[in-house]
């Protein structure tokens, strides 16, 4: 098995709109780990609060790692080698390569975790994953801290849509049939859980970009 390593072994625990979801992939441990490595990502790589290209201020705090991160400006949605202060994006931290591992079913690492930093009334707007220039490739999203309530549609934005509460250490890989499904977070329950200094909600999301 060359595509498929075989750590992905254990059956998602469910399902939202065929969007498989592993609950609680991940050990109190591994989420601590996670969430230190990406503290330090944001050493080098601080959190910016994104702009669409309407000019519209995101509700999230964004940064990236790896040889790629998406940013979005007036410029428009995009892949970038640089975060907006010029320094490459830091590369993606050990302990968050091991999730894609274990998650992804397939043998080529990722060229980007997009870090998502969700605090008290954060949201995120239903959306496609489709700046990536291949889309073959599964997208592996990692929930940390405090829950959110996931919407997943289908491939069209006016489609039918189902919610999942996401708790931390939850693991959700959009890919073949579902890898551009309409999905976004509708809110978040502020202070259920105690792993993200300051409060609220991490999210990671590891892609393949073509040409990285
Ligand atoms: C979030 N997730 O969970 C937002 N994207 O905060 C995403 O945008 C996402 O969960 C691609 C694949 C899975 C996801
Ligand atoms: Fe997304």
């Amino acid at each position: 098995m060359a595509e498929n390593d075989g750590m992905r072994s254990l059956r998602p625990t469910l399902r939202v709109n065929g969007v498989p979801v592993w609950q609680e992939l991940l050990s109190p441990q591994a989420q601590q780990e996670a969430v230190s490595a990406v503290l330090e990502v944001a050493e080098t790589a601080p959190f910016v609060v994104p702009v669409t290209p309407s000019g519209r201020p995101m509700s999230v705090g964004m940064t990236s790692a790896g040889s790629v991160g998406w940013i979005t400006d007036r410029g428009g949605y995009r892949y970038e080698t640089r975060h907006p202060s010029g320094v490459l994006w830091p590369p993606i931290p050990e302990a968050i390569l091991a999730i894609w591992r274990k998650a992804s079913g397939v043998a080529r690492p990722p060229s980007s975790c997009l870090i998502n930093l969700y605090r008290e009334g954060a949201r995120m707007g239903l959306h496609q994953d489709k700046d990536e220039g291949d889309l073959t490739w599964p997208v592996v999203s990692v929930s940390l801290g405090d829950a959110a309530l996931f919407r997943v549609g289908g491939t069209e934005r006016k489609g039918r849509t189902e919610s999942l509460w996401l708790n931390s250490g939850d693991v959700a890989v959009l890919s073949g049939e579902t890898r551009l499904a309409y999905h976004g977070i509708d809110r978040i329950r502020a202070g259920s859980s105690s792993l993200v200094p300051g409060g609220g909600r991490i999210n990671l999301t590891m892609r393949v970009v073509a040409g990285y």
